[in-house]
C-alpha cells in the first residue's frame, strides 16, 4: 500500500505539461534496488541551514581559501532539509541521498597535504564517537526532520560508513580526553604549549611513545604502531591506510569500551558483554538505522575490511530497518529492505564476491573514464553494461562521472557527461554540483582531491546544466527501463537506442538536429502516442516511425503517453 501511494505521488509530481490524464507519461520507476538515482553530497559543503552550529567544538575557519580547504564550512543536516523542501532533489529525479558520515568526528585538525592545510573531519572519515551526531551536522531532531522530509518525497537517506578506521589522534581531541596527571612538561602525550601547534611543527608537540596513548582507543581496538600497540600489517586488511589507526575487526576477542569513550561524558556507547570490535561497530552503525530509519549505507574502503564484518553489518542493519519500518509504518517509503553499496577501489561492473556477502550494489569506477564516449563508442559501453548487469537480473552498480576521491567531470563538457551518465544502464550517482557545474576549489599539492569538495555554487548555478540534468533525471526516475532494460542500437546517426522491459520501454537519441524521424518499430506499436520528455513535443507512431522537432541540445527522450 505504501508503495502504490508513493508511485502515485511521484507520478503526480513528475507529470509534465497538460493536466489531462491522457497526456501523462506512463511512469514505471521500478524498485529502488533496480533504479537507484543517488545524489552524493558532502554535507558540510552543501547548504548551511543552521549557522548556530558552525564552529562546533571550537573548530575554526581560515581567512584564505587556499588554507581553508580542510575546514568545516558550515553545511549541515538542516541545510539538506531546506533544499529538500525547495524540491532540489525531487526536480533532479533523485530517489536517494548519500550523505557523508554525520556522526561525531575528531574535534580538531591534523596536518593536511604536504603541511598545507588544517585537515578536519568535515568529510566524515575521521570518526571519534559513532554513537553521537557531530554537532556541526546538527541535532537528533534535525536528523529526524531530514529523514521524514526525504521519505515524504520518496527519497531515501543513505549514510556513508567507515568500519576500517576511526580518525587520527588529533591534538585537540587528545587534550580533551587526557586523564593522566600533568607533569611540569606534559599533559598526557602532549608537550605543554601544544595549543600553539602549527602545520609545520604539529608532530613535535606529541610524544608518540608516551604511555598515555594506551588511554586512547587502546591496543585491543586498533593497530597503530604506537607504543604498546600492534603495528599495521602489509596486507590490505590490516594495513594502516594513510597512517590511520586500523580497527581489529577480524579479532574474535571480546573487548570493553575504548578507554577514552569511558571518559567521554556525552557518549551513548555502553559496555556490551562478550562483544568484539566488529560487534561494537556493527551495533553502533546499525543503531542509526533502527533509531532513525536510515535506508542504506555506502561502505567506505571495502577492500580493507574482511568479508564477515560486512556481512555482520548488513545483517544487523537489515534487521534494524525492518524493526524501524514495523514501528513507523507511515513514515516508511515502502517495505524495501536495507540496501548497501560499497567502495572497492577500482572495481568495475563485474559481479564480484561482494554481492554474495551482503552488498546489493557496488560503486563502478569504470564509467568515469569512459563517459566522454559518443555514438558508436558510447553504444559499446551501454551494450556491455546492459548485458553484464542482466546476469543475474539483480546485479547492479552505481556509475558516476565525478567523485570526491577522483576528479570532477570537465565542466565545459558537463552537459554531454550528464547525458552519458543519466542514460547509462544500471544505477547512477550524481555528485553534488555536477548538476550546477560547480567549479573545483583550491587544490593542495599533497592532496589534490580536496579540490573536488568545494562549496556548492548556489550563487553561480549554471541554469542550462541544471535544466538538462532535471529533464534527464526525471525521465530516468519514471523509467526503470533506462536502468534495467534490454539495450539495442536503433540508428548510428543520430545515435538512437532502445531500452525495453516487459513493463516499461523507452527510446532515446543523442545528437539529433532539427526535424528528425526516429524508427521505434520494435518498441512502440503504430498508433501509440509518444512524448519527447526532452524537447516537449508529442507524436503518434505511424509505419514504425515518429517525426519530431529535436531540442537544440540534440537529446530526444521518447516515452509512451497514457
Ligand atoms: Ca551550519
Ligand atoms: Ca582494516
Amino acid at each position: 500500500m505504501m508503495f502504490r501511494r508513493t508511485v502515485a505521488a511521484l507520478a503526480a509530481a513528475l507529470a509534465l505539461g497538460s493536466a489531462a490524464a491522457a497526456d501523462e507519461p506512463v511512469a514505471r520507476p521500478g524498485r529502488f534496488a533496480d533504479n537507484p538515482i543517488v545524489y552524493f553530497v558532502v554535507t558540510d559543503r552543501f547548504a548551511n541551514g543552521n549557522p548556530a552550529n558552525d564552529g562546533s567544538y571550537g573548530r575554526k575557519r581560515e581567512a584564505k581559501p587556499q588554507d581553508d580547504i580542510g575546514s568545516f564550512h558550515g553545511g549541515d543536516l538542516a541545510g539538506l532539509t531546506a533544499k529538500l523542501r525547495e524540491g532540489w532533489f525531487r526536480e533532479l529525479g533523485v530517489n536517494a541521498i548519500w550523505i557523508t558520515a554525520p556522526y561525531e568526528q575528531i574535534h580538531g585538525w591534523v596536518v593536511g597535504g604536504s603541511k598545507e592545510f588544517k585537515h578536519y573531519g568535515y568529510h566524515g572519515y575521521f570518526a571519534l564517537d559513532y554513537t553521537k551526531l557531530d554537532a556541526n551536522m546538527g541535532t537528533p531532531a534535525e536528523l529526524r526532520e531530514l529523514v521524514a522530509t526525504a521519505h515524504a518525497q520518496g527519497i531515501r537517506i543513505l549514510f556513508d560508513v567507515v568500519m576500517n578506521h576511526p580518525g587520527y589522534g588529533d591534538i585537540q581531541s587528545l587534550s580533551e580526553y587526557v586523564t593522566e596527571p600533568e607533569t611540569d612538561k606534559k599533559r598526557g602525550m602532549l608537550w605543554k604549549g601544544y595549543e600553539a601547534a602549527t602545520l609545520r611543527d604539529y608532530h613535535s608537540w606529541i610524544d608518540y611513545n608516551d604511555p598515555a596513548w594506551l588511554q586512547w582507543w587502546g591496543p585491543d581496538w586498533i593497530r597503530s604502531g604506537l607504543r604498546g600497540y600492534t603495528e599495521g600489517g602489509s596486507d590490505d586488511l590490516t594495513k594502516q591506510l594513510a597512517f590511520l589507526p586500523d580497527f581489529k575487526t577480524e579479532s574474535d576477542k571480546p573487548v570493553g569500551l575504548p578507554p577514552f569513550l569511558k571518559k567521554k561524558a556525552d557518549t551513548e556507547a555502553v559496555e556490551l558483554p562478550n562483544t568484539t570490535v566488529r560487534g561494537y561497530l556493527v551495533a553502533w552503525l546499525s543503531r542509526w538505522v533502527r533509531d532513525y530509519g536510515i535506508d542504506g549505507f555506502r561502505a567506505d574502503t571495502v577492500k580493507h575490511v574482511e568479508y564477515p564484518s560486512w556481512t555482520a553489518l548488513k545483517d544487523a542493519s537489515t534487521k534494524a530497518l525492518a524493526e524501524w519500518k514495523a514501528a513507523n509504518p507511515k513514515a516508511a517509503i515502502d517495505d524495501a529492505p536495507f540496501w548497501m553499496t560499497g567502495e572497492n577501489w577500482g572495481q568495475g561492473i563485474e559481479r564480484t564476491r561482494h554481492y554474495d556477502i551482503g552488498f546489493d550494489n557496488m560503486i563502478n569506477f569504470d564509467f568515469q573514464r569512459r563517459a566522454e564516449a559518443k555514438g558508436a563508442e558510447l553504444d559499446k559501453v551501454y551494450a556491455e553494461y546492459a548485458r553484464t548487469l542482466a546476469a543475474p537480473a539483480t546485479h547492479n552498480v552505481l556509475s558516476y562521472i565525478s567523485s570526491h576521491d577522483t576528479k570532477l567531470f570537465d565542466r565545459k563538457a558537463i552537459l554531454d557527461g550528464a547525458t552519458a551518465l543519466m542514460l547509462a544502464p544500471g544505477g547512477v550517482q550524481i555528485y553534488y554540483g555536477d548538476e550546477s557545474a560547480r567549479p573545483d576549489g583550491p587544490a593542495a599539492y599533497g592532496d589534490p582531491q580536496q579540490s573536488t569538495r568545494s562549496d556548492m555554487n548556489w550563487a553561480s548555478l549554471d541554469s542550462a546544466a541544471l535544466a538538462h540534468w532535471r529533464k534527464l533525471g526525471q525521465f530516468r526516475a519514471r523509467h526503470v527501463a533506462v536502468a534495467r532494460g534490454k539495450h539495442w542500437q536503433i540508428a548510428a546517426q543520430p545515435y538512437t537506442f532502445a531500452r525495453v522491459l516487459p513493463e516499461d520501454r523507452i527510446v532515446a537519441a543523442v545528437g539529433a538536429r532539427g526535424t528528425v524521424t526516429i524508427s521505434v518499430a520494435d518498441v512502440f506499436a503504430d498508433g501509440t502516442r509518444v512524448h519527447d520528455a526532452y524537447g516537449g513535443g508529442s507524436a503518434t507512431v505511424a509505419g514504425g516511425k515518429v517525426t519530431l522537432d529535436a531540442d537544440p541540445r540534440g537529446v530526444v527522450l521518447l516515452e509512451a503517453l497514457k
